[in-house]
């Protein structure tokens, strides 16, 4: 067997480096979708970066049996009164899971069966997260430094966005006095 001492991919100064990352981000003109206060939404600087996402894709995207690995980073920020958060989404294949692991700043996952109720769960450095099969999950910056952390998801699942961005989720994270609320989305 050959020794290896250079990992495929690092994570140094809070960046994942090496072969196969894929970098994207999301700015405020591409998430006209997902805020409720489309005013507010409207005018804000649409270059405005919102979250960014770097992934690890060892394997073809829609390979059964391998493993994916990616780091979001959300802004501090909101959008009228709703924190800047990620799209959200269900997987296309709906039975697979997903762990996230937070690792920077404090936030909320916010999560979604397919019945349409929706709940949260507080992150914050160190925090693991269990995103069973069927649940839709959205991450939501409610602090004010950057809200990183990393995820891990099978490389057959996907992203089903267009189910979250026609009908949302049920509910909403709003700042009120300061704190993040959970409130009925009311479309
Ligand atoms: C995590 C993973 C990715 C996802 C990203 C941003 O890193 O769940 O699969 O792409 O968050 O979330 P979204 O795709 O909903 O914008
Ligand atoms: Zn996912």
């Amino acid at each position: 067997m050959s020794l290896i001492l250079e990992p495929a991919v690092t994570f140094i100064n809070e960046q994942l480096e090496g072969k196969s990352i894929d970098k994207i981000d999301r700015k405020i003109k591409d998430l006209t979708d997902i805020f409720y206060d489309k005013q507010a939404h409207a005018a804000m600087p649409a270059d405005t970066i919102v979250y960014e996402v770097e992934s690890y894709f060892p394997v073809k995207q829609g390979t059964e049996g391998g493993l994916f690995y990616g780091i979001t980073y959300i802004h501090p920020g909101t959008v009228g009164d709703e924190y800047f958060m990620t799209k959200g989404h269900f997987h296309k294949i709906r039975n697979r899971a997903e762990f996230y692991c937070t690792l920077q700043g404090e936030g909320m996952l916010l999560l979604m069966d397919e019945e349409g109720k929706t709940w949260a769960e507080k992150m914050y450095p160190g925090s693991v997260h269990y995103i069973p099969g069927h649940i839709a999950h959205r991450t939501a910056n409610t602090g004010d430094i950057i809200l990183s952390f990393s995820a891990f998801w099978p490389s057959d699942a996907g992203h089903d966005y267009a189910t979250i961005s026609e009908h949302g989720f049920s509910k909403i994270l709003v700042k009120q006095n300061g704190k993040p609320v959970l409130m009925d989305n009311d479309k």
